[in-house]
């Protein structure tokens, strides 16, 4: 039998898809380009981890106030190092940095915002974690980019997606007209098309929170876990309850499997934890391109002006079925 030698490489993935729009400059196939070659160290340094010296804290605090790990450092630089060297964006904003970052680019198309590694206090524990980017057309080339420039709603994401490192590292993106993920193989180096179209069930019988809070949550969430933890074999209910607390790993297996997945405002919390411009407005875009839902409890995340880099929003995204539940349950805070 002749081998298969039907193989998709993310490069040539992209590049096929550029061919479709012959008047493109490949600055946006370059900017995903770069997201695969840092992911690639990123990868390499993880599978490491425990062997050499990067586990624990860098002993500081971020501009969140929350410990620093070493590996959210090394995923940073490398991240923020191939998007300047790629020269296709003018400025980054990152979990890490309180204000964005200007590149060299000063004359390039594109912003970027990046959370470089999503989860990682769950890194020490060998538990999966990920990287998380979305990336906009500046507002305009006549002026110098400025803080404005990030502070577009998630609709006009030009980009998005993430990468997960698990069991096998996956980077998973859609450019506004679907979402395709692409699996690593370690052998040959090369992110692989694996999942072509991925679509999240209408159905889903996964909820996945962080019960610890449950007590604060709004009336109308707790009224939604009710629902799901309540028996009624019609409706397969009680749904499983599952929160792995990375939510990059969180979300694949919301995409995967269905369901519904939340960080809803709680008393210590009134924004919840998640942050608009590089954790939710990404993955609300994949959840949407993918044919799920993802909301505020009062209107599209993507609909959500930004007043600053960092800012936090409740989240609730998933299945459409069981989003229409949700949100027929609650009616915002
Ligand atoms: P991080 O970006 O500092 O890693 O924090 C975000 C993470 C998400 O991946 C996850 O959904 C959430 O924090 C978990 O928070 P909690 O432990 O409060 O449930
Ligand atoms: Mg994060």
């Amino acid at each position: 039998m002749l081998p298969n030698t039907d193989l998709v490489t993310l490069n040539g993935y992209i590049n096929q898809q550029e061919r479709k729009f012959p008047k493109a400059m490949g600055n946006l196939s370059g900017l995903l380009r770069s997201v695969g070659l840092a992911a690639r160290i990123v990868n390499r340094e993880l599978n490491k981890a425990g062997l050499a010296d990067i586990l624990g804290d860098w002993g500081t605090t971020n501009v969140q106030g929350e410990t620093v790990k070493k590996m959210d450092i090394f995923a940073n630089s490398h991240f923020i190092a191939a998007f300047k060297r790629g020269r296709r964006c003018c400025g980054i904003v990152s979990e890490e940095d309180e204000e964005w970052i200007m590149t060299d680019e000063e004359g390039a198309q594109y912003l970027v915002c990046m959370d470089s590694l999503d989860g990682s206090s769950n890194i020490d524990v060998n538990v999966g974690v990920g990287t998380i980017f979305s990336i906009y057309r500046r507002l305009s080339a006549d002026h110098p980019v400025s803080k404005l420039d990030f502070l577009q709603k998630g609709a006009e994401q030009v980009a998005a997606g993430y990468v997960i490192y698990g069991t096998s590292t996956m980077l998973v993106y859609t450019a506004g007209s679907g979402v395709n993920g692409f699996t690593l193989d370690p052998s040959i180096g090369e992110f692989c098309l694996s999942h072509p179209d991925m679509k999240i069930p209408e159905n889903g019988s996964i909820l996945s929170v962080n019960m610890g809070y449950a007590k604060t949550f709004p009336q109308g969430i707790k009224d939604y876990i009710d629902y799901c933890l309540a028996e009624d074999k019609s409706t397969k209910r009680p749904y499983s309850v599952r929160y792995i607390g990375s939510m990059v790993a969180d979300i694949h297996r919301t995409l995967l499997k269905g369901g519904v997945f939340m960080y809803p405002s709680s008393a210590d919390a009134p924004n919840g934890k998640l942050r608009l411009l590089y954790e939710c407005n990404p993955l609300s875009f994949i959840m949407e391109q993918a044919g799920g839902i993802a909301s505020n409890g009062k209107q599209r995340i993507l609909e959500i002006t930004p007043t600053d880099l960092h800012d936090r929003t409740p989240i609730y995204m998933g299945s459409k079925n069981m989003m229409d539940k949700l949100l027929a349950l609650y009616k915002g805070w």
